[in-house]
């Protein structure tokens, strides 16, 4: 997300870089809502035209183009590129970060805050007996706990988990034990379901015997006789935190957004300074911009949010027009690298190859510069792998990238002996 966020700001700033080539960095695609799924197939890649200025084509991707998701969600890409304003303005106001300790219960908060995707919610220490646990607030006769592990490789560490209860806090007893099989939850939508019988309880444990990381997705509680999880966004904590700890805090988004039209308006003014020098015609923008001003300025300060909303809008709108006028962004194609997420935050495992996740392609962003933007997919044909690059010739007519392909049985193979994997499994050119 740090890309998304710095992006709008290095806009002003782009220089063009020597090449004559647009690479756009993967974890940018990886942002992009949408993006995550395969695109679709298409014909044999056309000659396509590009210029120079790699940086300011893929700040520009970055910071607008989500549109080309929408071809395949079907939703409307101004939506789309007008949520990502919003969260990047959302963040810049936030206050700095400070460097400081997560406390316990922040991590632990992760464990029953509604979140669940197949990582941790929160992350102990390895050490002796760790634990993570609910106060639920109240007494409730307890029907069943419902656990979502981990799901990226982890899974077995909860094999022998523990659940224990106590009415005070204090004294814990244990009422399951796990049997050794591995579970998991948002992968197979198979989480882990204890039942409690009707057991009385305000705290909840889980717990780990004997030396070990403990983490899980989330962990959900039900009373008898009621359908919501009791546990949801209750006061958590746990005996450890960890390098993998982290607070978990409401979004950005999940207050109301202030629409710093000010802000937009400022930075247009210097892009438009900054585009005048390359000989852009940039007038009729920048009229709208002072014009955007005056009428801000005249906004009284009981006006709704609606009015502050449309000028923030129409002045980011205006802005990004600006930004497509800039003359070096003389052609109409992006070529990038659309890659799958890493296991755990392994950025490396991708580049071996034998151990990569699958997905993504080399793609093109067909007429980005227009209202239609649309995204093709050049590998489709290939079956299922990683790719690496692209790299793009002189004359913007041949890509060279590299691409390994997954086969599922090496996951279960002897991975370090690597005379035992099909050869296609490592990156080739
Ligand atoms: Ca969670």
């Amino acid at each position: 997300m740090a890309g998304l966020v710095l992006s709008k700001a290095m806009l002003v700033a782009a220089r063009p870089l020597p090449g004559n080539k647009v690479l756009i960095p993967a974890p940018i695609c990886a942002l992009l809502p949408g993006m995550s799924k395969p695109l679709q197939a298409s014909e044999a890649a056309p000659a396509v035209r590009f210029g120079s200025l790699a940086l300011l084509a893929w700040l520009w991707l970055a910071a607008g183009m989500a549109g080309m998701a929408q071809t395949t969600a079907a939703r409307d890409w101004r939506q789309e590129v007008q949520a990502d304003w919003l969260l990047q303005d959302a963040k810049r106001m936030l206050p700095p970060a400070v460097e400081q300790k997560v406390r316990p219960e922040e991590d632990a908060a992760g464990g029953c805050d509604g979140v669940k995707n197949g990582q941790w919610g929160f992350h102990t220490e390895a050490q002796d007996n760790p634990w993570w646990q609910v106060d639920l607030q109240a007494r409730f006769s307890l029907e069943r706990v419902v656990l979502y592990n981990r799901c990226d490789g982890t899974a077995e560490r909860n094999s022998r988990i523990r659940v224990l209860v106590s009415e005070d806090g204090q004294d814990f007893r244990k009422v399951y034990q796990h049997d050794g099989t591995v579970f998991y939850g948002y992968t197979d939508q198979k989480p882990l379901v204890v039942k409690l019988n009707g057991v009385a309880a305000r705290f909840v444990r889980l717990a780990l015997a004997g030396q070990s990381y403990f983490h899980l997705d989330e962990v959900e509680v039900y009373a008898i006789g009621a359908q919501q999880n009791v546990a949801l966004g209750k006061p958590a904590t746990q005996s450890s935190t960890s390098q993998w700890s982290k607070p978990h805090s409401p979004s950005p988004l999940a207050v109301a957004p202030v629409y710093p039209i000010a802000t937009v308006l400022e930075r247009g003014f210097k892009l438009a300074e900054s585009l005048r020098r390359l000989g852009a015609a940039v007038e009729n923008e920048a009229a709208l911009l002072r014009e955007l001003k005056r009428q801000a300025e005249d906004l009284p300060p009981e006006a709704p949010a609606q009015a502050r909303r449309e000028l923030y809008f129409r002045a980011h709108w205006a802005v990004r027009a600006m930004a497509l006028r800039n003359p070096l962004l003389n052609f109409d194609t992006l070529l990038f690298v659309k890659r799958a997420p890493t296991m755990f935050p392994h950025m490396s495992d991708q580049h071996y190859g034998w151990w990569s996740r699958p997905g993504g392609g080399i793609c093109l962003l067909e007429d980005f510069k227009t209202g239609q933007p649309r995204a093709r997919c050049l590998t489709s044909d290939l079956p299922p792998g990683s790719f690496i690059g692209p790299e793009l010739s002189y004359d913007g007519r041949r890509v060279l990238f590299a691409y390994c392909r997954f086969y599922p049985q090496v996951a279960d193979m002897e991975k370090v002996d690597k005379e035992k994997l099909p050869a296609d499994c490592f990156y080739n050119l």
